[in-house]
């Protein structure tokens, strides 16, 4: 659920195709209409260790490939599954953090959101009755994803999606129009400071104008731990909520909180959605706001606000008339059990055992520099140098990044949260350190061993 900025990252890698494709079709006669599930399979995709695999940085360059039908998809959900017995990959194995679907199918398509995305929340695209994202023969996709392997051995899944296409009947055809409360930050992630006093909130927002008139009828969303709700709104109609969509988090023994390493805290296992066949009248040139709340008693980094919406231009709505939103709106809802309330920070850093396993450290091996001012710190070589580093309160670090390896640094725990972007070849991040304390870090794309301590002095 992103911008056009990860459209044009993805873009260089639709020039080739490599991959194993399963095409599998269910026909089911209506009255003229055909409705037809098409799977597609994507891979073997190969991930190391312990270790993060992205779309640009892994080799094969796999590409989505769409369904080659003129149509509309009306539901749409995406997993990873086992490369031999097809079944859905358990999270201890490899996790799916997320996977976005662009249409590049065309000059003008370029322009728009993703049409769909997930998150490890496992998302689904479910338009209300008579609605229909509308594909063509010959259109190129485009995709984003982050898969996470949990085990010290080396392993493989594919990337299955599933589309419900509606063909040889005319639906109202819906444009995705994706909101971002990062407001565009590389990774579309933001840092949560934290520190703020028990109950208190980071509020973050991301407006955007109505490209058409038309009905909101469905909705998705995408947040980390420590999320409270997102919060899709009018400002136009005093600002009130047109769609909440708030999370499920998983009981204390769900896997999202027995993997290691982590790269985030645990996400919620759902996200409420909504859909309405009457829609929510929007007019051309009308402002919405999604509005995130996350928890800032304590620091959250890499935090998302990602919402995801369907509107289906309709020239009957003429301007903002304020009515009662519908009263069809129907909230998806998981039937599992979970926790309403978030809850509370699991983050730990990981070194490598000598047996190659991710063991929680709380710091990394070496001894601790003592520096009197401001400092500076190399992250290259899958390792931080002066892993172990303490500084006067109001020093800053600069770390740089001069390797062709993309490495980052987040926080773990501490005072304050923040994290650089993902960086190579000469990039360099530097923050003050205000608040006296012990913070950890680790690199989110190399999680195990790719860790450092910072002591702040008063
Ligand atoms: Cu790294």
């Amino acid at each position: 659920m992103g911008t056009g900025r990860v459209v044009s990252r993805t873009s260089h890698v639709l020039l080739t195709l490599v991959g194993l494709l399963i095409f599998t079709s269910l026909f089911a006669a209506g009255a003229g209409a055909k409705t037809q599930v098409i799977t597609k399979k994507i891979g073997p995709i190969t991930v190391a260790p312990y270790q993060v695999a992205l779309t640009n940085q892994t080799p094969g360059n796999f590409r989505p490939v769409a369904p080659d039908v003129e149509g509309y998809i009306t539901k749409m959900s995406a997993d990873v599954v086992d490369v031999k017995t097809g079944k859905p990959v358990p999270i201890r194995r490899i996790m799916l953090h997320h996977i976005v679907f662009f249409n590049l199918g065309s000059p003008e398509a370029r322009k728009v959101d993703p049409f769909y995305g997930d998150g490890e929340e496992r998302a689904k695209m479910i338009l209300p009755e008579g609605y229909g994202y509308p594909i063509h023969p010959g259109e190129q996709w485009g995709w984003v994803w982050m898969l996470m392997n949990h085990q010290s051995l080396a392993d493989q899944v594919s990337i299955r999606y599933r589309m419900t296409v509606v063909t040889d009947e005319q639906l109202k055809p819906v444009i995705p129009l994706a909101f971002d409360t990062s407001n565009r930050r590389s990774g579309l992630v933001f840092d949560v400071p934290g520190g703020g006093k028990p109950g208190s909130v980071d509020l973050r927002q991301m407006s955007r104008i109505a490209p058409v008139s038309g009905r909101l009828i469905a909705g998705l969303g995408h947040v980390h731990g420590g999320a409270k709700s997102l919060n899709l709104k009018q400002p136009a109609c005093g600002g009130r909520s047109l769609y909440r969509s708030s999370p499920t988090w998983g009981r204390k023994n769900h896997p999202f909180y027995k993997v290691r390493p982590v790269l985030h805290e645990p996400g919620p296992i759902n996200m409420s959605q909504f859909r309405s066949v009457r829609g929510i009248a929007i007019a051309e040139g009308e402002q919405l706001k999604l509005v995130s709340r996350y928890d800032n008693e304590y620091p959250h980094s890499r935090a998302m606000g990602l919402m995801l919406t369907y509107l289906a231009p309709d020239p009957a709505v003429k301007k903002t008339t304020c009515r009662k939103l519908p009263r069809d709106i129907e909230v998806l809802k998981t039937k599992h059990k979970g926790r309403k309330k978030v809850p509370p920070r699991q983050i730990s850093i990981y070194d490598w055992s000598k047996k190659g396993k991710a063991i929680e450290a709380p710091g990394p091996r070496g001894e601790t520099e003592f520096a009197t001012g401001d400092a500076t710190v190399v992250a290259d070589n899958l390792s931080f140098t002066a892993g172990n580093i303490s500084l006067p309160r109001g020093a800053s670090i600069t770390w740089s990044f001069p390797g062709e390896v993309l490495h980052n640094v987040t926080l773990a725990n501490g005072p304050e949260g923040f994290s650089s972007d993902r960086l190579r070849s000469g990039g360099t991040f530097t923050k003050k350190f205000t608040k006296p304390g012990t913070y950890t870090f680790f690199c989110e794309l190399h999680p195990v061993g790719m860790i450092e301590r910072v002591i702040v002095r008063r």
